[in-house]
């Protein structure tokens, strides 16, 4: 009796674990329950030296399109360091928010990706390689 008790005890503390918020000052993309669905694209696709448009889309964890969002994209060269760009995507409706880019080199770029709406807050980074 006692040692099923002690087992329920341990199934719910590993349960209170794994739904506990994910914290903004640790971001992973790894999250087991994600806040956010986050899909980044690119025009031109695969994205290249130059204007590059940044395309996210954005659904919540039931699948509805997330409008209303503040998303704020930062760029950064991780083959060098200091080398960053930041700004505001525009919404375009349906969850779809943009950015262009300039990106005047090639190589293995991070993009982060920060949303907030109301209470929620969301970050995701995102792998870009740029062709030359
Ligand atoms: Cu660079």
């Amino acid at each position: 009796m006692s040692a099923l008790k002690y087992f329920l005890l341990l199934v719910s503390t590993l349960m209170v674990v794994a739904c506990s918020p994910t914290s903004t000052s640790a971001p992973s993309s790894s999250t087991p329950t994600p806040a956010l669905i986050l899909s980044l694209s690119t025009s031109p696709s695969p994205p290249k030296m130059g204007e590059v448009e940044i395309i996210l889309t954005l659904q919540d964890a039931q699948g509805r399109v997330l409008e209303g969002a503040e998303v704020t994209v930062t760029a950064e060269h991780t083959d060098m360091s200091g080398m960053e760009m930041q700004g505001n995507a525009v919404e375009q409706g349906q969850g779809r928010y943009a950015i262009r880019a300039n990106f005047s080199m090639s190589g293995n770029w991070s993009i982060k990706v920060q949303v907030r709406k109301g209470e929620l807050s969301y970050q995701q980074d995102f792998a870009l390689s740029i062709m030359p």
